[in-house]
């Protein structure tokens, strides 16, 4: 598997440049985690995950395989390198010395989790307990880049604790509904404390010079301090979306598509004091089409606006769920060559398109897309 021909450079700085070399997630021994702090929020009362834990069923493994493997030979077709994660039994208790968890997640996600930036590749922290390990299932993969390229930078974010500190006691969903969560959030009280710096890596946008990061339940202020001590070089936005009961992860909500355009969830807009940033730089926030679906598929954490969650191969070119035509339209009418990926079956492991790629190689370098700060 691979175009063996694409060297390993590891270089990229933004969410549209020309995409080169790509990591795709592997659907294999994918669990149900059980309950944890950070995730019960996030499970609505009536899901069906609700109680439920293991591994996932082995005939929605094979087919969300099938499907991954399918998009994998439509960006080889066009010339895009594919690695891909080296799973672990997923379905075994871990530990640490504050904490044991019966299972863990899996490696459909890998936007989750690794962070690339210019030539270096960041492991975040995570804010799962599920998720502490899933940072091995693609050690693999750097350490043949750290060989591959001189100029490659692997670097990981301090591992937190995770203890009980560290999230908010009483977030539970059952109590909480959905009106107060949406006033909550909108104070940004989040299920996630200050005790330590947490982000996972999906709350974290590139636009060259600039990261935009949502504060949410997966990511603190300490964790976006963290990030501003981290990447001295770059400017540290802070983001929240009010709209949005669970705030997880920032590719279903906001999406840049090309410099000066960014479609935004309509239902989590971002709020106007943060808007003025972007359009005293010229970019354009338009709403994104609504979802084709009026609910995830079955066993789904994330919402129906996996419609957005598109991945951008070059400033006219995108890969969009199949069934969401809505989106499809939207794009075509905004430019593009929308390339349809059948994909939804998918959405149950931990997301869609860009969730489950990371970046290792776009053409370019790092631009500064907002003079006017
Ligand atoms: O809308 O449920 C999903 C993002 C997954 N990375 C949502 C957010």
């Amino acid at each position: 598997m691979g175009v063996f021909s694409t060297p390993t450079i590891v270089n990229s700085w933004n969410e549209w440049d020309p995409l080169k070399h790509v990591i795709v997630g592997v659907a294999d021994g994918c669990c149900i985690p059980p309950a944890e702090p950070a995730s019960e929020p996030k499970i609505p009362v009536d899901s069906d995950m609700r109680g439920r834990h293991g591994p996932r069923p082995p005939e929605t493994v094979a087919h969300a395989n099938e499907l991954l493997n399918d998009f994998v030979r439509i960006l080889e077709g066009r010339g895009i390198r594919v690695d891909r994660p080296t799973p672990i039994d997923f379905n075994q208790k871990i530990s640490t010395p504050d904490w044991t968890h019966g299972t863990m997640f899996g490696c459909t996600p890998p936007r989750d989790v690794l962070l690339t930036l210019g030539s270096e590749m960041l492991e975040a922290t995570m804010s799962y307990r599920s998720r502490w390990f899933e940072y091995l299932c693609y050690r693999p993969l750097l350490k043949r880049y750290c060989s591959e390229d001189p100029n490659m930078r692997h670097e990981a974010a301090p591992k937190p604790r995770l203890t009980d500190r560290s999230y908010k006691p009483d977030y539970l969903s059952e109590n909480i509904t959905i009106e107060e969560r949406l006033d909550m959030v909108a104070r940004k009280d989040f299920v996630t404390t200050e005790e330590e710096p947490l982000f996972d890596a999906a709350d974290v946008l590139r636009f060259g010079k600039d990261l935009v990061v949502q504060h949410g339940f997966t990511t603190n202020l300490l964790g976006i301090d963290w990030l501003k001590r981290h990447f001295t070089d770059h400017r540290v936005h802070a983001v929240n979306f009010p709209g949005d009961p669970y705030p997880i992860h920032i590719d279903a909500t906001f999406t840049p598509l090309r410099p000066g355009l960014i479609i935004n969830n309509p239902e989590r807009r971002l709020p106007d004091q943060q808007r003025a940033f972007f359009h005293r730089n010229d970019w354009e926030i338009v709403d994104a089409a609504p979802p084709a679906h009026n609910e995830p598929p079955p066993l789904c954490y994330s919402s129906v606006w996996l419609s957005m969650n598109v991945l951008v191969l070059d400033q006219q070119t995108v890969c969009v769920e199949e069934t969401e035509v809505y989106q499809a339209e939207q794009l075509d009418k905004l430019g593009f060559e929308v390339i349809p990926i059948p994909f939804r079956e998918v959405y149950p492991f931990g997301g869609a398109l860009h969730c489950n790629t990371t970046d290792v190689c776009r053409e370019g370098d790092c631009q500064d897309y907002f003079p006017n700060q």
